[in-house]
C-alpha cells in the first residue's frame, strides 16, 4: 500500500526544507510552498521510477485525490540520489498530456495514410491474435519480430518467446550502443554496463570523446563527474563542438569529425613508446602487447595532426597527462557509438587505451559492479524450441543482439527467411532507424504491424493496430536492477489509475497470451502479484520495496582489483585481448586500424546531431512542461563561416542533403564560435510529423529526415549515421 502522507513523515523526508516550511506559517496562504500545503492536505506519497529516459531514476509522487500534484527525487535511488533532471521533473507533462493515446485503434485505411477506427481491447487483441496465427501458419512463428525500448518491453519479449519467436531487436543496440558494447566485450569479455561502470567521482583524469555529458543527462553520472572535477580531476573533451562539458574542461580538442581513431591510435603509440603504460598490469592481465606495439608504429603524433587537425604537441601532452595520472584515469566509452562504420574498432581502441593505463578495475577508472539480480517468475514452463530457420544476423558475427538492420532487410527481401509481422514497443522507428524510405518499404511488406505506445508518435501512422499503454506513472512494470558498486533494485508501481482506456503491458500481454493459448506462461493474477512472487523468489522484501521504491543490497566484494579480488575476463584467452584472435578468425583487423572516411564535398557541411538536455529524443518534445522551455531545435553553424554565407542569427533555413533530399520544415540558425566550420549540429527528436502531437508537430527539422545514407559496421551490424552532408538553403 502507498505510504499515507502525514505531516510528520513528510517533514522527516523533506529534511532541508523543514526550516523553511516552519518559517512560512505566518505568510499568506498563497505563498505557502506546495510542501506545506501537501502536509496540510494529508497527501499520499508513492515511490516509483522515471521512464523519461533509460536511466530510470527513483522518484516519489505526491498524490492528492487520485491526481499527481508534484514529484520529487527518491533519495534512496542510486540513479538519481534524490534528484531528477529537467526531463524527469516533467512527469506531469507526460501523464497529463491531452494528446496521449486513449483507446485501442484499428487502421481501416492504408499504412502511412491511416483511417482510425476506435476499437475495444477485445476487438484489437482479437485482430492481432487472428493475424499472428495466420502468419505463424504460413511462415512460422520466427517470422514475427519485436522492436523494443523501455522497461515494459520485457513483457512483450516474454510473449513472443512463449509463442516461439526469438526475434528481439532494439534501435538502442544497432543505432546506439551496440558497437561500444561489442568493442569492450571483445577486449575484456564484458561490456561497460548501463549505467556505465565509470568511477568518475574518484578519477584524477577524464577523457571524453564525443560524449556530451550534461546535455546527455545520465543523472548520477553527471553528479559523479561534477564531484570528480570539484575534487580536482582534469578533463579533456574531444568534440568538434564546444559542448557544455567541453566548456568545463581543461582541454577542448575540436577534432575534425570522423578522425577520432587517428587520435586514439596515436595516444596508444605514445603511451607505449614513452613507457607510460602500466607494465605490471599489462604483463599480468593482457595478451597481444607486442603485436599491438608493432601495429601502431605507423600512427605518429605528426601523422595524427594531419588527420585530426589537433596539434601534435597537444596530442603528446594529453597522452603524458593520462600516463601521469594512471591508473586513476577514465577514458569514457561513450554511449551513442554508431558514428562512421568502424565503430566497434574505435570502441576497441578506447578499451585498449584504458587497458594500457590499467584503469579497468581501478579506482577512478572503471569499477567492478555488484553482482546479482532478481529471478524470473518461478515455475514458468520452458519456452518452446526455436524453429529451424536460418539465422538473421550471420552477416555480422559479433551482433550480440539481433540487429534492426537485418530484421528490416529480411522484411524487404524475405532473406534469409521472411519477417512478416512487427511489434513495436516504445520505439519511434520512423525517427530512429536510418533511411526512412527503406523503413517504409519494409513496413509495406508486412502482414501485421502493432504499435504499443503512449503517444501518437510518427511511427503510429504505420501501424495496423495501436495499443495505448498507460504511462510509467500509472503502472506496475518489470523490476529494475541497477549494477552500481552496490546492487539497486527498484519498483515501478501505479501512482494513479490509468487514464482513459490505457493499460499496462503486464495486462495487455496476459490477455493476448490467453487468446493465443499461452495462459500457462502468464499465471500471475496481476502486476503486483507478478512482482511480489519474483521478489519472494529472490529473497527481497516486497513490502519494503513498495514502501521505499528502492532496495539497495551492499556488495562486499571490492569494486577494484585487490590481492583477494582478482579480475576475470570473459574472453577466450581469459585475458584482456589487445590483439583479438576472435576478430582475426572472422576476417577482421585484430588490432584497430585507421580508415579514412569521406569528408563533406564543397559547399556542404557534415550533419552532426545529439541530445537536448531538456528532451529525450522524440519522447518528450510534445511534453507541455518541456515544450514550454524548448519547443524547437536550432542549427549550430560556425559564426565566421555562417557570416560568409550571409546567414543571420535566428533566421530560418532549410537543409538539403547529398542525395538531394530536402528536410520538410525549417530550422533557426544559431551562429556560434562553439562549432567547427566543416560541420553543423542539431538536437535529435524535433521535426515531428505526427499531427496528433499538437505541440511538437512541425517544430524545427529532423536529423532523421536527412539521414538517407548509413554505413554498416561489419562486425556487429550497427548503422553509422554521421556520414551525411548537408547544404544550407536560405529563405525557408
Ligand atoms: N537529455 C538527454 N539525455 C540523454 C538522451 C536524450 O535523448 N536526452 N539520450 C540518451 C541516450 S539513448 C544516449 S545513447 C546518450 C547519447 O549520449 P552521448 O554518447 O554523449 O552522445 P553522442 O551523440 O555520441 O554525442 C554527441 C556529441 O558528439 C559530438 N560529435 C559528433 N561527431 C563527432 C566526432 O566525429 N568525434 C567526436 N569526438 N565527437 C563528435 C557532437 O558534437 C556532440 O557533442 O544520451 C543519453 N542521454
Ligand atoms: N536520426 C537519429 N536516429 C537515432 C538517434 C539519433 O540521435 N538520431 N539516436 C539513437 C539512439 S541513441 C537510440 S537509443 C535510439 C532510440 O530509438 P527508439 O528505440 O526508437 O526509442 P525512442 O526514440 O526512445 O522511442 C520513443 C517512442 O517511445 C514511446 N514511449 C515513451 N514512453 C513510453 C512508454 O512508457 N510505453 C510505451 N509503450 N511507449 C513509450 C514514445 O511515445 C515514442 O514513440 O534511436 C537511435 N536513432
Ligand atoms: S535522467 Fe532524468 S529523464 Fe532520465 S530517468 Fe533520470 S530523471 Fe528521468
Ligand atoms: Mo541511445
Amino acid at each position: 500500500m502507498p505510504t499515507k502522507f502525514s505531516r510528520r513523515t513528510f517533514l522527516k523526508a523533506a529534511g532541508a526544507l523543514t526550516a523553511g516550511v516552519a518559517a512560512v506559517t505566518t505568510v499568506p496562504k498563497k505563498y505557502l510552498s506546495w510542501a506545506e500545503e501537501a502536509a496540510q492536505k494529508d497527501m499520499k506519497q508513492i515511490p516509483t521510477f522515471c521512464e523519461l529516459c533509460f536511466w530510470n531514476c527513483g522518484l516519489i509522487a505526491k498524490v492528492e485525490n487520485n491526481k499527481v500534484v508534484k514529484i520529487d527525487g527518491n533519495p534512496l535511488s542510486l540513479r538519481g540520489r534524490g534528484r531528477l533532471c529537467g526531463r524527469g521533473n516533467a512527469a506531469l507533462g507526460a501523464l497529463y498530456d491531452p494528446d496521449r493515446l486513449k483507446f485501442p485503434l484499428i487502421n481501416v485505411g492504408k499504412r502511412g495514410e491511416p483511417v482510425w477506427k476506435r476499437a475495444t481491447w477485445e476487438e484489437a487483441l482479437n485482430l492481432i491474435t487472428e493475424k499472428m496465427n495466420l502468419i505463424k501458419g504460413k511462415y512460422g512463428a520466427e517470422s514475427l519480430a519485436l522492436f523494443s525500448h523501455g522497461t515494459g518491453g520485457a513483457f512483450w519479449k516474454h510473449l513472443l518467446k512463449s509463442y516461439g519467436c526469438s526475434n528481439y531487436t532494439a534501435p538502442s543496440f544497432a543505432q546506439c550502443r551496440g558497437p561500444r558494447d561489442m568493442g569492450f566485450y571483445l577486449t575484456y569479455g564484458s561490456d561497460v554496463g548501463s549505467p556505465e561502470y565509470y568511477d568518475f567521482s574518484k578519477s584524477r583524469y577524464i577523457v571524453l570523446l564525443g560524449s556530451h555529458l550534461g546535455e546527455n543527462v545520465h543523472n548520477s553520472q553527471v553528479q559523479d563527474i561534477t564531484k570528480g572535477l570539484a575534487d580536482g580531476a582534469q578533463l579533456t573533451v574531444v568534440d568538434p563542438r564546444l559542448s557544455n562539458i567541453a566548456s568545463k574542461a581543461d582541454r577542448w580538442l575540436p577534432i575534425k569529425p570522423a578522425t577520432d581513431m587517428a587520435l586514439l591510435l596515436a595516444w596508444i603509440r605514445i603511451i607505449i613508446e614513452e613507457g607510460l603504460y602500466d607494465k605490471e598490469y599489462i604483463e599480468k592481465y593482457a595478451s597481444g602487447f607486442d603485436e599491438l606495439r608493432t601495429a601502431v608504429q605507423q600512427y605518429t603524433p605528426q601523422w595524427a595532426e594531419t588527420e585530426t587537425t589537433i596539434p601534435s604537441d597537444t596530442i603528446v601532452k594529453v597522452a603524458r597527462e593520462m600516463g601521469k595520472n594512471a591508473p586513476h584515469v577514465c577514458v569514457g566509452a561513450g554511449r551513442y557509438a554508431v558514428w562512421y562504420g568502424d565503430d566497434t574498432q574505435r570502441s576497441r581502441a578506447i578499451a585498449i587505451l584504458n587497458a594500457l593505463l590499467g584503469s579497468w578495475g581501478r579506482e577512478g577508472g572503471y569499477f567492478f559492479p555488484a553482482k546479482g539480480g532478481v529471478p524470473e517468475y518461478p515455475g514458468l514452463p520452458a519456452y518452446p524450441p526455436h524453429e529451424d530457420v536460418p539465422k538473421l544476423d550471420v552477416a555480422y558475427p559479433f551482433a550480440a543482439l539481433q540487429t534492426t538492420t537485418s530484421i528490416k532487410h529480411a522484411s524487404i527481401t524475405g532473406l534469409p527467411h521472411p519477417i512478416k509481422g512487427w511489434f513495436i514497443y516504445g520505439c519511434n522507428l520512423m525517427k530512429t532507424m536510418p533511411d526512412k524510405q527503406e523503413t517504409i518499404k519494409a513496413l509495406q511488406n508486412l502482414e501485421l504491424v502493432v504499435a504499443i505506445d503512449v503517444l501518437p508518435a510518427d511511427i503510429i501512422a504505420w501501424a495496423d493496430v495501436v495499443l495505448p499503454e498507460c504511462t510509467y506513472m500509472e503502472r506496475y512494470d518489470n523490476i529494475n536492477v541497477g549494477k552500481f558498486k552496490d546492487l539497486e533494485i527498484s519498483l515501478r508501481q501505479p501512482t494513479v489509475e490509468p487514464l482513459w482506456e490505457s493499460k499496462p503491458s503486464w495486462w495487455i500481454t496476459k490477455e493476448l497470451g490467453g487468446k493465443l493459448g499461452l495462459s500457462a506462461y502468464f499465471p500471475w493474477k496481476d502486476g503486483e502479484e507478478y512482482l511480489s512472487k519474483r521478489c519472494e523468489a529472490g529473497g527481497i522484501d516486497f513490502a519494503t520495496l513498495k514502501k521505499n521504491g528502492v532496495i539497495v543490497k551492499t556488495d562486499k566484494s571490492a569494486p577494484y582489483i585487490t590481492a583477494d579480488n582478482q579480475p576475470e575476463f570473459g574472453t577466450p584467452s581469459g585475458k584482456i585481448e589487445l590483439y583479438s584472435k576472435q576478430l582475426e578468425e572472422k576476417g577482421f583487423d585484430p588490432v584497430p586500424k585507421y580508415t579514412k572516411h569521406p569528408q563533406p564535398p564543397a559547399g556542404h557541411f557534415r550533419l552532426l546531431f545529439g541530445r537536448a538536455s531538456l528532451h529525450t529524443f522524440s519522447r518528450t518534445t510534445n511534453n507541455f512542461m518541456l515544450a514550454d522551455l524548448q519547443k524547437e531545435n536550432a542549427l549550430w553553424v560556425n559564426e565566421k563561416k555562417g557570416k560568409e554565407l550571409g546567414l543571420k542569427n535566428g533566421e530560418y533555413v532549410t537543409l538539403v542533403n547529398q542525395d538531394g533530399v530536402m528536410a520538410p520544415g525549417r530550422i533557426k540558425v544559431k551562429l556560434t564560435q562553439r562549432m567547427r566550420d566543416d560541420a553543423v549540429y542539431m538536437y535529435h527528436g524535433f521535426g515531428v510529423h505526427a499531427k496528433g502531437l499538437t505541440r511538437a508537430n512541425n517544430q524545427g527539422i529532423a536529423d532523421d529526415d536527412l539521414i538517407t545514407k548509413y554505413v554498416i559496421d561489419p562486425i556487429m551490424g550497427g548503422t553509422a549515421m554521421r556520414g551525411n552532408f548537408v547544404k544550407i538553403v536560405k529563405g525557408a
